[in-house]
């Protein structure tokens, strides 16, 4: 097999990339260790920037979001019973989208399959070969037989646990993390969401979020420590932690339900540089993973993959080098924005266990500024709807 561009991985920032490039004319071949089902069932981000707004139109696949997404003008920051809106439309004239991952991808896959676009599921010990050579290639075990794949580019898109930022050298990689101590515990529910709008609320217990699907799915987390196992927690027991973190004005309308979902997500902030090995780029969860808080996980990816498909249009198409040069740097500027933004929001919302009175009284003085200073709510708005490419 010959390709321009090797896609590992068939997630949102693989499969989007591929439509890009698709469109633009470059040939791709994508590899995705799992089966389509297996991808399409992960309930993961639900917030879209207006960025990643803009490349799914871009990318042919704005249509059914603009019908069933719901565009969202703010959000409440609460403490307690005191709560915070977030105006981004009055602060930043900007708006976000709730629109889940889950439907991204499968419109991404739909747009991908009218376009006879070239995606191998199950696939297993992909290995990049050359990648720092004019000639790189992959090779993969595809319905029990070893196959090889010729390209001119690769792209790894396969998510933290993925082979392609390991295919840079241990020691040609520089890794920043942090480990945060607890997890989010997630459910998905059938039951109207307890707002109209998201709620991120800090309470004296812990960190909560009410979110949503659409009018008749709910997506709620409560922070757990990282030892909690998911089946320790009753639907109950979800609902009465839930209820004793929003505030009081929104538990009293609150509707639950049986949750169709539940899971735990550890949260880290992690950046792996270089983003560029050779003819091999990192793109999405591959290179960077941030704690959801700041709903900037899919959101990163996607301006990822903004950078990188204009890079490598420009480089297949016309054989100008400037944006695969430029990638990683161009990349990292904005990661590391990202990355700020959604480290503060989660020391700013979350308890750490053994910390002192004077770390509850910084978050409580946190969203006291909040609520009384314009300024910080400008400042917060411009990154949650997403700073500009
Ligand atoms: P992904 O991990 O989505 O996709 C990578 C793909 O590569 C997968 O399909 C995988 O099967 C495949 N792959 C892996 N190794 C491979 C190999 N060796 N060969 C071939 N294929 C391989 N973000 C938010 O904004 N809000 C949230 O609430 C949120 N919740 C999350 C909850 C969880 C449990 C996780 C893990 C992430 C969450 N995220 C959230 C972040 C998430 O949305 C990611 O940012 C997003 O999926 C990034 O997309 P990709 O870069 O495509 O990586
Ligand atoms: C979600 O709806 O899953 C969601 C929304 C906002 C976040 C994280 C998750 O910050």
């Amino acid at each position: 097999m010959k390709t321009d561009v090797v896609i590992i991985g068939g997630g949102p920032s693989g499969l989007l990339l591929s439509q890009l490039l698709n469109k633009a004319g470059v040939a791709t071949v994508v590899l995705e260790r799992t089966s389509r089902a297996r991808v399409l069932a992960r309930i993961r981000a639900g917030v879209l920037e207006q960025g990643t707004v803009r490349m799914l139109q871009e990318a042919g696949v704005g249509d059914r979001m603009a019908r069933e997404g719901h565009p969202h003008e703010g959000c409440i920051f609460s403490d307690d019973d005191l709560m915070v809106r977030i105006d981004f439309k009055e602060l930043t004239g900007k708006t976000v989208m709730v629109y889940g991952q889950t439907e991204v991808t499968a419109d991404l896959y739909a747009a991908q399959d009218a376009m006879g676009a070239t995606i191998l599921h199950d696939v297993a010990d992909v290995v990049i070969c050359d990648a720092v050579s004019d000639a790189p290639f992959v090779t993969f075990t595809h319905d029990g037989v070893q196959k090889r794949v010729d390209c001119a580019y690769i792209a790894g898109c396969d998510g933290f646990h993925g082979v392609s930022r390991k295919t840079i050298p241990d020691d040609r990689r520089r890794e920043f993390e942090r480990v945060y101590p607890f997890g989010w515990l997630g459910i998905l529910s059938r039951t109207p969401p307890a707002h109209e709008e998201l709620i991120y609320a800090n309470s004296a217990n812990g960190f909560a979020l009410a979110s949503m699907r659409n009018e008749m799915l709910s997506r709620y987390y409560v922070q757990v420590p990282l030892t909690d196992k998911v089946e320790e927690w009753s639907d109950d027991r979800f609902w009465e932690r839930l209820t004793s973190c929003l505030p009081g004005d929104v538990v009293k309308t609150l509707v639950t339900g049986p949750s169709i979902e539940k899971s735990i997500a550890p949260l880290r902030s992690f950046v792996s540089e270089p983003l560029r090995w050779g003819r091999l780029f990192l793109v999405g969860d591959a290179a960077h993973i941030v704690p959801p808080t700041g709903a900037k996980g899919l959101n990163l990816a996607v301006s990822d993959v903004f950078y990188l498909q204009e890079a490598l249009i420009a480089a297949v198409k016309k054989g100008d080098m400037a944006g695969i040069d430029g990638y990683a740097a161009r990349a990292l500027a904005r990661i590391w924005k990202a990355m700020r933004f959604s480290w503060s929001m989660t020391t700013m919302l979350h308890h750490f266990e053994g910390e002192d009175g004077f770390a509850a009284q910084m978050r409580k003085a946190t969203l006291l500024h909040l609520s009384q200073s314009e300024t910080a709510r400008r400042d917060l708005a411009e990154n949650y709807i997403g700073l500009p490419y």
